[in-house]
């Protein structure tokens, strides 16, 4: 099984190989691939060094799957050209994730949706994804009307840049800048570009994703996405009312027993998600549950994720995993 990894040189795509190595993933041939400045540099993999190739050169190989975190540009235009050449492409740009004939998958939830004819996968944005996971065992069970929340998120979810320039105010060097403001020490109510609606391109992401992966357009979403000067995670507030009223113990053990999270939920011992203890981990940590008392059928969660991780890579590679166990390659 050839497998290939596009945009092997960013840090979703490191991720990415390291992932992959984690868990082992079987694969006769690994074709690691970028732009056409990275060609011929070498990227040393499970102790073996490989050439970066083009993407010509990758359609021509035709791997099974191909993972793509290269850009919408890039997903947009050579796609559909691994998908001709009968490659699985899983792409983490929203290039595809609203078109109404691709397939929007966080594994847990949806990953039965997907069959032989869906040659290009859309994973959800990282924001998304953690979200979703740790609400699907009390929509199951409750049935979810609206959801409102803000994040906190990471400055990896924008790039090395974003980090460089965060990393270099904090050493009282001169930044390289990659946001319209100083990061450090501060936070920007800024993540991607603002629509007319007033809403930013990530706020509106996380509204229409979460309807499409719920299949539901009638859960009532809004959202207000902040990036924050951390690597490690993004965070989450969420408010979200059900149909029905709750009972905090049995939500508890709902996302208890829920795969891919884990609760972190002592307060009275300073036990709770953060972004530290979530880096480089692949689940979804809940904590902070409470109910909101200004209002019936309302729960209040904190909600943590590495979005290297579970938001892009590991997700990623899981779609990949149930290819292989659904023999769909
Ligand atoms: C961000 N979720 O955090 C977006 C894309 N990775 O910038």
């Amino acid at each position: 099984m050839k497998l290939a990894v596009v945009g092997a040189t960013g840090l979703v795509g490191t991720e990415i190989l390291e992932v992959l190595a984690e868990h082992n993933f079987p694969y006769s041939e690994l074709l690691l691939v970028a732009s056409e400045r990275s060609v011929g540099k070498q990227i040393e993999y499970k102790g073996k060094k490989y050439p970066v190739i083009g993407l010509a050169d990758a359609v021509a190989a035709k791997p099974e799957i191909a993972i793509f975190s290269a850009g919408g540009d890039t997903s947009l235009e050579w796609a559909p050209k691994f998908a001709e050449a009968g490659t699985y492409v899983i792409d983490n740009s929203s290039a595809w994730r609203m078109d109404p004939n691709k397939k929007l998958v966080v594994p847990e939830i949806n990953a039965k949706e997907i069959s032989k004819n869906d040659k290009i996968i859309a994973n959800p944005n990282c924001s998304t994804i953690q979200m979703v996971l740790a609400l699907e065992p009390l929509r199951q069970r409750y049935g979810i009307k609206r959801i409102v929340v803000s994040t906190y998120q990471s400055v990896t979810g924008t790039g090395k840049a974003a980090v460089d320039q965060m990393m270099a105010e904090r050493a009282g060097e001169t930044p390289t800048m990659v946001y319209p403001h100083k990061i450090d020490m501060n936070v920007l109510p800024h993540i991607d570009v603002f629509q007319s609606n007033g809403y930013t391109k990530e706020e509106m992401k996380m509204i229409n994703e979460t309807k499409k992966i719920f299949s539901d357009d009638t859960i009532n979403v809004t959202a207000t996405t902040v990036r924050i000067p951390t690597i490690g995670g993004h965070s989450e507030a969420v408010n979200v009312e059900f149909k029905v009223d709750f009972d905090l113990a049995e939500v508890r053990s709902l996302l208890e027993s829920a795969p891919g999270v884990i609760v972190q939920d002592d307060p009275a011992n300073f036990i709770y998600p953060m972004p530290i203890t979530a880096h480089k981990k692949d689940d979804v940590f809940v904590g902070r549950l409470r109910r909101d008392e200004s209002q019936p059928n309302t729960l209040n969660m904190w909600i943590v994720a590495d979005n290297l991780r579970k938001g892009a890579a590991t997700n990623a590679v899981q779609i990949a995993e149930y290819l292989l166990e659904n023999k769909l390659v």
